[in-house]
């Protein structure tokens, strides 16, 4: 590859619905990692219409995290639509997705910005290939989770096992080549770097750790959204095969 221009700045957007008590360690061992490796960075949390003290626990927040940068997300809610309010809010040229219940590692995001730099356009995270790890991960969603990253990579002849992980660090390049987004839900995760696949822009993965959350609830329902990564999967299917080429990278 050509010596790459170096990137400027890495927005980390996390999608944040009633983390009141999660955000705080959160971000704040976000930051301090960031800072330690050097990384510029803004973090971009979506609080998409909490009914706990998840935005007042922000402006807090804010006093000791300075490239804390919050959000509200005014319209329709839903993971997706809150993650896309955040893709829209971020100064950066490049960006990664993380949870704020602290399930992914700010050392991998950090290994992911490295990348980009060296130039790929995306860089993705797997837990199930060599020296990547899931930590108390529940047992019918892990079922679930292995059966359908095994269909995706059939369907999409792909060597990627686990692209229904949002965690997952793009160019601006890539997410404005790929809009508009049509996931309003967790769909959102398999969107984004199908698309971005199959619009032909370069990827690679390294290996990456998941635990289970501390405090609260986790959300995703698996009933309710089989019928939605459905819907994506074979929009996007329907893209590779079909559109020739007509929405590729240019
Ligand atoms: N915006 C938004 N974010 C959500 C919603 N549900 C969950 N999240 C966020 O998505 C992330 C993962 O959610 P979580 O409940 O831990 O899901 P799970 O661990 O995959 O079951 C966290 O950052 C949540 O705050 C939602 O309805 N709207
Ligand atoms: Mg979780």
């Amino acid at each position: 590859m050509p010596e790459p221009a170096p990137l400027k700045l890495f927005s980390v957007v996390i999608p944040a619905h009633n983390e009141e008590e999660s955000l705080p360690p959160t971000v704040q061992e976000l930051y301090a990692v960031l800072v330690r490796e050097g990384v510029p960075h803004e973090i971009v949390v979506v609080d998409d219409g909490s009914k706990d003290g998840t935005w007042a626990v922000l402006q807090d927040l804010k006093q000791r995290v300075p490239t804390l940068a919050p959000v509200q997300n005014q319209g329709l809610h839903g993971f997706g639509r809150a993650v896309i309010c955040g893709l829209t809010h971020m100064k950066g040229d490049a960006c990664t997705i993380m949870m704020a219940d602290a399930s992914d590692s700010p050392d991998h995001a950090v290994r992911y910005w490295r990348l980009l730099n060296e130039g790929w356009d995306c860089v993705f995270g797997s837990r199930f290939i060599k020296g990547g790890e899931v930590i108390d991960y529940p047992r019918v969603k892990l079922f679930v989770n292995r059966l359908a990253n095994f269909l995706v990579r059939i369907g999409f002849n792909i060597a990627l096992n686990d692209t229904t992980n949002a965690f997952k660090a793009y160019r601006r390049t890539v997410i404005e080549g790929c809009r508009p987004f049509l996931s309003p839900h967790f769909n959102l995760t398999v969107e984004l770097p199908l698309k971005a696949i199959v619009r032909g822009y370069t990827w690679t993965v390294i290996p990456i750790s998941w635990q289970n959350r501390k405090y609260g609830e986790a959300k995703l329902k698996i009933k309710e959204m089989g019928s939605r990564y459905f819907f994506i999967c074979a929009y996007v299917w329907l893209e590779k095969y079909f559109s020739r080429g007509d929405y590729r990278k240019k």
